[in-house]
């Protein structure tokens, strides 16, 4: 008998075949209903006694019976069991949270602790369908959009993005870092003519804020394009991508959305404000003072609620950031001595991309990685595309944990990975 997933589940006169974990028991005496949970779904099975002798939750079974219909079951049908075999066994002497609640209060701490333990609530699981869905709408409209996918090393010999925030790796004998961004390499598969690529892959962070949006690693979707105009075209492109996201997410995920009460925007035009415009603004509007060069956290929250009351936008795109906040590859605006032609795209309060136009001359970038005090030998490699007509072009990141976290608004990054890393936390 071929086994069959609890989605595909419907009435007929033959027996079927099901795997999957006991979620619930409900014992009557004379008879038991069992909630069966499989990676499709969760069905009623209605048991006699005996059927159920030694089982416990979670463990994991099979079970042969007949789809009938009950109209007080969830979607109409429940089996009735004719056997009940144990696969696997358990070994607990009380589960470390209920798994059966969809209103799990368990802290996240512990039910990291016990993540694939936590993974089993439906309800967390969910946050993974969502994820694996922007992943794939990722996928698939730069794959439509005459992009390559490239998957670029992780283990390399120099930063990308400033600061001291790498991981060191022994490379036999060698010092070698963990990529903090596939940033070098997708400039230079632009260069190799392969002109618009895409990557999804793991960046490293070794930074040391254990705050609810940073992760030391985490998963970075990543795009670069040749030819471009200026950052313009790249924020039409990401725009562009999240209204088909959008659109993908409704498709594919209306019952996770549902489950955690948010609505995906029905259009979208996100605002475009230059940085200090906004800083401007958040002083004036909320007496809130801005970092040099940036907006701090409570800013982002602050410019979320004015962009909501006025453009109804849940994004807004910050433009002009200073050539000496954004790291040394960033195309100068040659009409705004001083600023670069570089974006922050700021989602309900947190930034989830940084994009922008790239230098693409040789000899510009040489004079920015000195003027950076980086030795030119280290990124060799790197400026060796440089010489052979690397053409005008420009790209962005958007966190994959961030977004999603976003998506759904939950209070806390590691809920949407599911092995975080943090300063803390290495297993499991
Ligand atoms: P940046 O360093 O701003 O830019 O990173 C891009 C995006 O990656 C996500 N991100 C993180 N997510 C979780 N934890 C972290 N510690 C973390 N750090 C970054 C954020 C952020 O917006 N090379 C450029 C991108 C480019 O210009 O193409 C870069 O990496 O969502």
């Amino acid at each position: 008998m071929e086994r069959v997933y609890i989605k595909d589940l419907e009435v007929s006169e033959e027996e079927v075949l099901l795997r999957g974990w006991v979620h619930k028991i409900r014992d009557f005496g004379h008879i038991a209903f069992i909630m069966l949970r499989d990676k499709s779904g969760i069905i009623q099975l209605v048991c006699e006694k005996e059927q159920i002798k030694g089982l416990r939750l979670e463990n994991s079974i099979e079970v042969v019976g007949l789809v009938k219909e009950n109209e007080k079951a969830s979607k109409g049908i429940e089996v009735e069991v004719s056997s009940i075999e144990i696969v696997g066994k358990t070994y607990y002497d009380k589960l470390p949270f209920e798994v059966q609640s969809y209103k799990n209060k368990t802290g996240l701490e512990t039910q990291l602790d016990h993540r694939t333990i936590s993974l089993r609530i439906p309800k967390v699981k969910a946050i993974f369908k969502v994820q694996n869905e922007i992943e794939e709408a990722f996928k698939g409209y730069f794959k439509s959009h005459d992009f390559e996918q490239i998957h670029t090393p992780k283990i390399i010999n120099s930063g990308t993005e400033g600061g001291s925030e790498m991981f060191t790796v022994n490379y036999f004998n060698r010092r070698a870092f963990l990529a903090q961004s596939p940033q070098f390499y997708k400039q230079m598969m632009v260069g190799a003519g392969f002109e618009k690529v895409f990557e999804i892959g793991y960046a490293y962070r070794a930074e040391l804020h254990n705050t609810w949006r940073h992760l030391n690693e985490y998963v970075s979707l990543d795009v670069e394009m040749g030819f471009i105009k200026d950052e313009s075209d790249l924020m039409d492109v990401e725009e562009d991508f999240l209204r088909y996201m959008f659109e993908h997410l409704k498709e594919t995920c209306s019952e996770e959305l549902k489950l955690y009460g948010v609505e995906v925007p029905e259009e979208l035009k996100i605002p475009r404000i230059p940085l200090a415009e906004a800083q401007k603004m958040l002083l004036e509007k909320y007496g809130k003072k801005s970092p040099v060069g940036n907006i701090d956290h409570e800013g982002e929250a602050l410019l979320h609620k004015y962009i909501k009351e006025k453009y109804n936008s849940d994004f807004v795109f910050l433009t002009e950031y200073p050539v000496s906040k954004r790291p040394m590859y960033t195309m100068e605006d040659e009409k705004k001595p001083g600023f670069t032609k570089s974006f922050d795209l700021i989602y309900k309060g947190l930034e989830i991309t940084t994009g922008g136009q790239r230098i693409h001359d040789y000899e510009m970038l040489k004079e920015r990685i000195v003027g950076a005090k980086m030795k030119l030998e280290d990124f060799a490699f790197y400026l060796d595309t440089f010489k052979y007509g690397m053409p005008p072009h420009g790209g962005f990141a958007i966190g994959l944990e961030r977004i999603t976290m976003k998506v759904l608004e939950l209070s806390n990054i590691r809920e949407a990975a599911l092995f975080p890393r943090d300063i803390k936390r290495l297993t499991p």
